[in-house]
C-alpha cells in the first residue's frame, strides 16, 4: 500500500529530526511530506537535512505562518495529485506516537469491518492524555463532546490531528475547499466525510505532551472552533427541517 504522512510544522526545531526518523522506523514503506511555513528556528533546513539521509522525505516550504489547516490543505493536495492509497496526517511534536501508524492504516482494511477513515482517539478506552493539566484535558474533553453533538458525529475524538484516510475517501471531500485554520479542519473534515456517507473507525492512542517548543494553540484557535462548529450544527438543523417539511 502506498502511504504518505503528511506534517506540519511551525517552529519544531526540537522535534522533526525525532518525528522523521520515528516515522521511518514504524512506518518504513511510507513517504513523508513536511509543510513548513519558514520556521525562524530552523525546521524547514533540519527536514531537508534529515530528510535526505532518510530519502523519500519531501519538504514544501511555505512563505510565512498561515494556520494548520492552510498547511494541511497544501500538504493533502500535494498528496492527492500523487497517487497514494493512504495519507496520514500528524502533529511533529512527538505527541502522536509514530509506532500507532502501522495499527491505523492496518485497521483500515480490518477484513470484519474496513473503514474510508481511522482517528487515533483519546477519547474511547485505552486512549489518555497522561500529562496535560486539568483544565486543558477539560477544554478537549468538552471541546469534543460539543462538536460530536452538535455535528451529530459518531466519534470520540473529532479534534484530533492523528488519521488516516483512504485516498478516495479524502478526494471525495475536496479538502481543498476548507476554511478552518486551526484544529477545527480536524471537525470540517469529519463533518464532510459523515455527511459523504464515509466509515470511520477510533483506534485508542496515549497522547503525550510536548517535550520540545511550545503549543500554537491559542485563543483564537479556540473561538474559531466554537464558532464554526456552532454554525455548521446551526446549518444542519436547519437543512433537516427542510427536508422535513418538503417531504410532507
Ligand atoms: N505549517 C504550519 N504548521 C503548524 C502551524 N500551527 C501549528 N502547526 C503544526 O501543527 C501541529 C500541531 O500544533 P501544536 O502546536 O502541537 O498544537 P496542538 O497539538 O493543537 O496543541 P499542543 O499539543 O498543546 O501543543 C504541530 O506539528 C505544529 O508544528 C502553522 O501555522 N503552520
Ligand atoms: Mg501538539
Amino acid at each position: 500500500m502506498r502511504v504518505l504522512v503528511v506534517v506540519p510544522t511551525y517552529q519544531e526545531a526540537g522535534n522533526i529530526e525525532n518525528l522523521l526518523r520515528g516515522v521511518r522506523r514504524s512506518a518504513p514503506e511510507a513517504a513523508i511530506v513536511v509543510l513548513d511555513d519558514s520556521s525562524p528556528d530552523g525546521t524547514g533546513e533540519i527536514a531537508e537535512k534529515v530528510g535526505a539521509e532518510l530519502g523519500r522525505v519531501v519538504v514544501i516550504h511555505r512563505s510565512e505562518k498561515a494556520g494548520l489547516g492552510a498547511a494541511y490543505r497544501e500538504g493533502f493536495a500535494w498528496a492527492l495529485d500523487h497517487d497514494f492509497e493512504v495519507i496520514v496526517q500528524m502533529d511533529c511534536d512527538m505527541s502522536h506516537d509514530p509506532e500507532m501508524i502501522p495499527v491505523m492504516v492496518e485497521r483500515l482494511d480490518d477484513p470484519d469491518d474496513p473503514v474510508d477513515y481511522v482517528i487515533g482517539s483519546r477519547y474511547i478506552p485505552g486512549g489518555d492524555t497522561p500529562n496535560w493539566p486539568v483544565h486543558r484535558r477539560l477544554l478537549s474533553r468538552w471541546g469534543n463532546r460539543y462538536t460530536a453533538r452538535v455535528l451529530a458525529l459518531p466519534v470520540h475524538d473529532v479534534t484530533s490531528g492523528f488519521r488516516a484516510y483512504r485516498a478516495d475517501a479524502l478526494r471525495s471531500i475536496h479538502p481543498e475547499t476548507t476554511r478552518s485554520s486551526g484544529y477545527a479542519f480536524m471537525s470540517e473534515l469529519a463533518r464532510r466525510l459523515s455527511s459523504g456517507g464515509r466509515s470511520v473507525a477510533e483506534v485508542p492512542i496515549v497522547f503525550v505532551d510536548r517535550a520540545y517548543g511550545t503549543s500554537k494553540m491559542s485563543v483564537s484557535i479556540m473561538v474559531e472552533s466554537l464558532t464554526l462548529v456552532t454554525a455548521w450544527g446551526a446549518k444542519q438543523r436547519l437543512s433537516g427541517i427542510r427536508g422535513r417539511t418538503a417531504n410532507r
